[in-house]
């Protein structure tokens, strides 16, 4: 069944790879360093039709447009066609296309396909994760020993003091940072053992319900920074780890939350 959902994604990333005048239809959505393209929507429209023709029962819900049909839905579909836009925009070759599908109020099944370098990230709920079919493991490391891979959130100015408060914490303690422009695709890395831990003060259901799906089942623990589970109907929070260095990094994160200018900017 899910083989289905793979085969849409790589077609959907054929579209990504195929793009051209791409700097001619940049849009900027909520301000100027948050932008979108013709090809997203290009994207999400080829995405909802092929996955509803292929699961008629679920609904869907998608980044652009804000496009949310699953009121009274069992399962859905929670959906970022282009993850990584301003890399898109910039020709950077690291953009994905990511695609949960929700059961029953759990996040079933994952996907998370990087067209330019082929590259499919998979994972069904207590089956493991792949990437292009070969199993993935976090590496369990402490965060000294670990490379930490974040998002600045940059679209949410009120989010600011709190990121930057916990990259100062961190900075000292990790083996370095690297800071890629897709949320996904980060989420990914630290499933793969190519990055160790991830966290990013507010993120949207779409950037992270596939990914974290992914990085759990490679054998990683996931949650909003204050450590409550991941919330996937609305703005939210993100860490990722192993166990060792999410732990420690959810410590970092609620010492910070109690300082006095901070009320309520880690949630
Ligand atoms: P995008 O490329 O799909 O916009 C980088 O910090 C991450 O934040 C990317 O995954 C990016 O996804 C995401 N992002 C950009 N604008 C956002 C917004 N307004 N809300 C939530 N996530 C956003
Ligand atoms: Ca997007």
């Amino acid at each position: 069944m899910y083989q289905k959902i793979d085969e849409i994604v790589r077609r959907a990333g054929e579209l990504v790879r195929s793009a051209h005048n791409i700097e001619d239809s940049v849009q900027e959505k909520t301000s100027h360093c948050d932008l979108v393209t013709k090809y997203d929507s290009m994207v999400q429209e080829q995405l909802s039709k092929e996955l509803l023709e292929a699961f008629p029962e679920a609904g869907f819900y998608g980044e652009e447009g804000d496009i949310c049909n699953i009121e009274g839905k069992s399962a859905y579909f929670i959906v970022d066609p282009i993850d990584g836009t301003t890399n898109f925009i910039r020709h950077a070759r690291h953009s994905c296309i990511s695609v949960g599908f929700m059961k029953n109020g759990a996040m079933e099944y994952g996907a998370v396909y990087q067209p330019y370098t082929d590259e499919l990230f998979t994972a069904q709920r207590g089956k493991g994760a792949f990437l292009n079919g070969k199993p993935i493991h976090m590496r369990r490391v402490p965060l000294s020993e670990s490379i930490a891979m974040f998002g600045s959130a940059i679209y949410y100015r009120e989010t600011i003091p709190a990121t930057t408060r916990i990259m100062a914490q961190l900075l000292p303690i990790v083996l370095d940072f690297r800071r890629s422009g897709s949320a996904a695709l980060d989420i990914c890395y630290v499933a793969a053992g190519r990055a160790d831990v991830f966290f990013e003060a507010c993120l949207r259901p779409w950037d992270y319900a596939a990914a974290t799906l992914i990085a759990q089942e490679a054998g990683g623990v996931i949650s909003a920074l204050d450590g409550t589970p991941l919330r996937y109907y609305d703005r939210c929070s993100v860490a990722v780890g192993c166990p060792e260095n999410h732990a420690e990094l959810i410590q970092i994160a609620l010492k910070i939350a109690g300082e006095p200018n901070m009320k309520g900017r880690i949630r």
